[in-house]
């Protein structure tokens, strides 16, 4: 199967697992979850199995991609002739997994049907595949699974349908990385965990719930990353919700990776982090400086940067230092830094979550995520419902659309402006125009951006990147204070630069002011370029000091598809 066809091949060295061709016919128990696209391997799945012990070779895994016609999806698993189905069901793919197993339980009303993952964890009287699956599992599958599938096959049969998933000794679990193939190394984010739980209690997020962080042994951790590595990994993300909590284990962790990076400084790691921001001693700083360009990525949530919301909603942050913390990383690291913004949370207004994002915009990360507030299942953020007026979306994702203190236009609004800071700042294809479209009011001039471009479009989304160079083109032409023939001098060597080879309208008639000479082209990158061959495209495209070269441009234009954002 190739990784379009939204099945994944899961060729297992070690075990019985999908070979990507016909499935392993007989497989007893089928495993499986609808990742949110190919790139996303399921972590999850991988501690099920490896810690299914005597079961192993019973069990098929079957990664799924999210878009496939239902009736694939449902014969794939099928054609192991499975006595069970077990599946993972999370925020993104519950929707569609609500249809397969209503699809299944009319194919095959003699498979088992066992689910468990954080979507199933919580609120399970209000959800209809609930009710559809024989058991659900909730929290931690990593025992549970393999007792429950144990019991279903050999009895007794279990009496519960909702069952707790124990809490694991993590010292004691089987660790899940050689259940990563070959391909999953080469084409796939290797996602990895070197802690579990987090001890902060911000109520929009479910690792409120938890009540403190807990950490794998570190030395057979490291060890497993030294296997991946040697065996070809080189994009690793860390899931832990707080990487930097302790110290001495974040800098063995960063030291083994720089180790490695060091050790091939021709085909280097990608290693991405999730930070609490406002936590970061000098052993650690020392450490961060020394990664190169391209290697280390930081997801920083700043959340709101108003004290009131983060009262509200029980987050502990010092804004102040989070701030110095963002300025040293961008000036003294490489890290490409990416930044978390909520809107909808209580408390927030218009005017306070406009201040946040000028502030963190005047930091300057490489990227500033806008999110809206949801209503996970199980989140502590119920509680304000009704006090703050928070009425959400009831479809998943469950996004707010409005509060209290923000109507449901000026959030609409605020998405939309999301959507085009995507695709116009954080996408890195204009740094030059993105950077006349901030200006010294990044979220109103944002905003008002987001708006003409949604009534000069009519969406969204399924925007040709020519369209939208033309689209900002023409608003700068309004705002910014620069002549008609320099503005579009620097949409040129955007566009260049980003490697596509269309034309923009202006090209066609020659540059403003010009006498209709051919424009000038303008050169793919600044000298002196580089870029990683590990980081993303994406990742690449910030690189600091560097638009990016020329292999990189075209990189990304290969994996951007025929330019249609
Ligand atoms: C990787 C990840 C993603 C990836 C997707 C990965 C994929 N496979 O496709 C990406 C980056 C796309 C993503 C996006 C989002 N994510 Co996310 N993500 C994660 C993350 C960081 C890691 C998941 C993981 O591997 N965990 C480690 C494994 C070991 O834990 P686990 O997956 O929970 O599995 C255990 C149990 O759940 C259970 N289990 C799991 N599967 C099964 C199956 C069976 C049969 C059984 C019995 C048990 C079982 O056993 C496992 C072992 O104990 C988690 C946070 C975290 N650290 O867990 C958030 C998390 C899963 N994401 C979350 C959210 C809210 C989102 C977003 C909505 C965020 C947003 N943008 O606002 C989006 C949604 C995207 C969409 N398209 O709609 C929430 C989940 C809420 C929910 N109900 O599902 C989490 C928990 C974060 C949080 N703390 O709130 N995410
Ligand atoms: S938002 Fe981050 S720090 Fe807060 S509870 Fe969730 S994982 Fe922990």
């Amino acid at each position: 199967m190739s990784a379009g066809d939204g099945v994944s091949d899961s060729t297992g060295a070690t075990d019985r697992t999908s070979t990507g061709g016909s499935p392993t016919a007989g497989a007893r128990v089928v495993l499986s979850t609808i990742n949110a696209r190919y790139q996303h391997a399921s972590l999850g799945l991988r501690y099920l199995l490896a810690n299914a012990g005597d079961l192993q070779p019973d069990i098929a895994l079957e990664e799924l991609v999210s878009g496939r016609p239902l009736d694939d999806i449902a014969a794939r698993l099928l054609a192991h002739r499975p006595r069970v189905v077990a599946l993972g069901v999370y925020i993104w793919n519950v929707v569609e997994t609500t249809r397969l197993v209503r699809r299944l339980r009319e194919l095959a009303p003699s498979v088992t049907i066992i689910l468990g993952g954080p979507e199933v964890s919580h609120e399970a009287d209000q959800q209809e595949i609930c009710r559809l699956a024989h058991y659900v599992i909730q929290g931690p599958g990593d025992i549970s699974f393999a007792k429950l599938v144990r019991a279903i096959l050999h009895g007794p049969k279990p009496l519960m349908h909702l069952i707790a998933g124990e809490q694991p000794d993590l010292a004691s679990l089987e660790l899940p990385y050689r259940h990563y193939t070959d391909r999953d190394l080469r084409e796939r984010s290797i996602y990895v965990e070197a802690s579990r739980g987090c001890p902060f209690k911000c109520e929009f997020c479910l690792s409120a719930l938890d009540r403190t962080a807990w950490a794998f042994p570190l030395d057979s951790f490291l060890a497993e990353m030294a296997a991946l590595h040697d065996r070809g990994a080189r994009r690793f993300k860390f899931v832990d919700r707080t990487f930097n909590l302790k110290p001495a284990t974040s800098l063995a962790i960063m030291d083994f990776f720089l180790a490695r990076i060091a050790a091939t400084p021709a085909d280097p790691c990608f290693v991405h982090f999730e930070l609490v921001p406002d936590h970061l001693p000098e052993s650690l700083k020392a450490l961060i400086a020394r990664f190169p360009p391209g290697t280390l990525q930081f997801e920083i949530g700043i959340q709101s940067f108003e004290p009131a919301v983060q009262a509200l909603i029980s987050r502990r942050q010092d804004n102040e230092r989070a701030e110095a913390n963002l300025r040293w990383l961008g000036a003294y690291s490489h890290a490409h830094l990416h930044v978390d913004l909520i809107a909808g949370l209580p408390g927030e207004t218009l005017d306070s979550f406009g201040n946040g994002f000028d502030r963190l915009a005047g930091i300057g990360p490489d990227e500033i995520q806008v999110g809206i507030l949801k209503r996970l299942r199980g989140a502590p953020i119920v509680r304000h419902e009704h006090p703050q007026g928070l009425r959400f979306h009831p479809q998943p994702p469950y996004e707010v659309t409005s509060t209290a203190t923000m109507n449901e236009h000026e959030l609409a609004a605020i998405k939309l402006m999301a959507r085009f800071h995507e695709l116009i700042v954080n996408a890195g294809r204009m740094p030059r125009l993105a950077s006349l479209v901030l200006g010294d009011r990044p979220f109103a001039r944002l905003m008002d951006l987001s708006q003409a471009l949604a009534g000069r479009f009519g969406r969204a989304h399924a925007i040709a990147l020519e369209d939208l160079f033309d689209g900002v083109l023409d608003w700068l032409r309004r705002e910014a204070p620069l002549d008609h023939g320099r503005l579009e001098q620097q949409a040129l060597d955007d566009y260049r630069a980003s490697g596509a080879k269309g034309r923009l309208t202006f090209m066609k008639r020659g540059l403003s002011g010009s006498s209709g000479d051919p424009v000038a082209p303008a050169g793919p990158a600044e000298p002196g370029a580089s870029t990683s061959r590990a980081a993303p495209p994406r990742q690449a495209r910030h690189l600091r000091g560097a638009h990016r070269d020329a292999a990189a441009a075209a990189h990304a234009i290969d994996t951007a598809g025929p330019g249609v954002l």
